[in-house]
């Protein structure tokens, strides 16, 4: 919300929210975000999740409405769906999910029964809720099996997947992270999923932008079946979800996210996501993508020459996690607070098989996202590295932490926030 008349508007109507809001646009300015999974959307993004489309409801799909007054919300779907096929060389694409969690449950109940097997990885290696979590509904509706890290390396340990697709015949091998720093050969997973006669998902939620942008490797030239990916992380556009297929799949796909698991999907999201594949289909897209690679190894190296033990000792993608029992004798959570304090905004991570409770997890994850799309690069790498290392061995120390806060906001204060 940029136009100052709508901001007296909001302030005289509600002032407890439109105080919210500038506290926030405040925090977000002032602090560094290194959460991997948050991102600034891009301006435009911002415009149109305000617009008028969201006063819509458009159930079904173009030219197959329930409701009248479609010309527009048909054209912009279109436009999502046909940009969305093209920048990731999809043969279908719907943009309906209203975020990452209905868009994975979708393709469950769009291709598979109650019960069916499912291979997907362990939560605590890196894995996702939605990818059968004992405490999600999936977990309860679907047979999950998992696969896991190597400890030896932290890489997945494809002999151990392999073993368990043979032993459990899963109907789907699903691949994909929220926090595994590494890349991988999609084939590989293709080969044990084709063996056990199983379909093929990747969950690209995190690298979707970065796949985009040609910088890391796309499941589909590898033959898999389905992608899914949220378009609010790496992609920098709408919270939502998007679900990418071969042909074959389209009707089960779509009949599963409407009517199966949602009504009327959010139109001002599904405009704000055409927006944003256009946006990553551009050269400008692509430097962003290669830039928050650079920035990621940079901060790995930066702080494992600060003697921070990095999970698999540093990182292929955008994102890294911290051991932060084994380098500082912290717990993540205290991790987390401490760097807060600093205006350092992160997030506790639980480790491979770790021994203390998700709520007080041994680890911190950490992000180049959101600092690269500030236009920050590898030399602020260095600054950052060193504010959360001073940091977490400070003690909590005030006054100490009092500079290094200072210093993130020296930081900040030369790159603005797109959109704020
Ligand atoms: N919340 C996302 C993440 O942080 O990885 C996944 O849903």
């Amino acid at each position: 919300m940029s136009d100052a008349a709508e901001r007296t508007r909001l302030a005289q109507s509600d002032n407890d929210i439109y105080l919210a809001l500038k506290g926030e646009e405040a925090r977000q300015r002032a602090g560094l975000e290194l959460i991997p999974s948050e991102n600034y959307a891009f301006p435009e993004v911002l415009t149109l999740l305000g617009s008028a489309f969201t006063n819509k409801y458009s159930e079904g799909y173009p030219g197959r409405r329930y409701y009248g007054g479609q010309d527009y919300t048909d054209r912009i779907e279109t436009l999502a769906r046909d940009r969305a096929r093209a920048l990731f060389r999809a043969e279908h694409a719907n943009v309906q999910p209203l975020s990452g969690s209905p868009m994975n449950q979708a393709v469950y109940l769009g291709l598979l029964e109650p019960g069916d097997t499912i291979l997907a990885m362990d939560l605590s290696h890196g894995g996702h809720l939605t990818h059968g979590a004992p405490v999600s509904h999936m977990g309860r509706l679907f047979n999950f099996v998992r696969y896991k890290t190597d400890p030896a390396t932290g890489a997945i340990d494809f002999d151990g997947l392999r073993k368990v697709a043979r032993e459990t015949k899963p109907k789907l091998v699903v691949c994909g992270y929220s926090s595994y720093p590494r890349d991988y050969d999609y084939a590989d997973f293709k080969r044990v999923a084709d063996e056990a006669g199983a379909l093929t998902m990747a969950d690209v939620s995190h690298i979707g932008g970065l796949i985009a942008a040609n910088v890391m490797r796309n499941p589909l030239d590898a033959g898999f079946d389905v992608m899914t990916t949220t378009t609010h992380k790496s992609l920098r556009g709408p919270r939502g979800g998007l679900i990418l297929c071969k042909e074959a799949f389209a009707k089960r796909i779509d009949a599963s996210v409407f009517p199966g698991l949602q009504g009327g999907p959010h139109m001002n999201q599904v405009a704000a996501a055409a927006t944003t594949f256009r946006l990553a289909a551009m050269p400008s897209f692509h430097d962003y993508a290669k830039a928050v690679l650079a920035n990621a190894k940079a901060l790995a190296a930066a702080l494992t020459a600060r003697q921070a033990r990095l999970v698999t000792s540093g990182t292929d993608n955008h994102l890294m996690v911290i051991d932060t029992v084994a380098s500082f004798g912290l717990d993540g959570a205290k991790a987390q607070e401490a760097l807060d304090r600093v205006g350092l905004t992160t997030n506790k991570q639980v480790i491979p098989d770790d021994p203390n409770p998700p709520m007080r997890p041994s680890g911190l994850r950490l992000g180049t996202p959101a600092a690269t799309a500030r236009g920050m690069g590898v030399n602020e790498m260095e600054e950052i590295a060193a504010i959360i290392v001073e940091t977490l061995t400070s003690g909590g120390d005030a006054v100490a932490e009092a500079r290094l806060a200072n210093r993130t906001r020296t930081l900040t204060a030369r790159f603005p926030v797109p959109g704020l």
